[in-house]
């Protein structure tokens, strides 16, 4: 991984703030600055991988670790009664803007359909 730093690494790191909700070894919950649901949190793998593609080739135990901590989140913020979404953005038709891979957790009412 050779692209600049994105925003993640230095809230990782701690040199940014950021309202973090859960933490493993492996893997940063926090809040989006920009919440498109009533809950909104990112969950991170703290080593960076461009996309979920590449993350899933390099290290699926990882993989298992983002989607686990995706799913404590849930559980934390009470979205595991009446379900949640998760959401990997990956490239340009997505709209991926930030290239350290990252779930999107979404819940807390009901969400739309989604794509176009
Ligand atoms: P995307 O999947 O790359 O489109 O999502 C990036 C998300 O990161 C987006 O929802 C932003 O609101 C969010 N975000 C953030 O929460 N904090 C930041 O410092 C930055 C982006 I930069």
């Amino acid at each position: 991984m050779n692209d600049a730093d994105t925003l993640f690494e230095r809230i990782i790191a701690r040199e940014i703030p950021a309202d973090i909700v859960y933490e493993t070894d492996t893997t940063l919950a926090f809040r989006d600055i920009k919440p498109q649901a009533k809950t909104h949190v990112l969950v991170v793998p703290k080593q960076r991988y461009r996309n979920v593609a590449e993350l899933a080739a390099a290290d699926p135990r990882l993989l298992a670790d983002v989607i686990t901590s995706a799913h404590k989140v849930a559980e934390l913020e009470g979205l595991t009664e009446n379900g949640y979404r998760v959401v990997f953005n990956t490239d340009v038709h997505a709209g991926q803007t930030v290239f350290h891979v990252h779930a999107h957790v979404l819940g807390g009412e009901q969400l739309g359909f989604f794509g176009r």
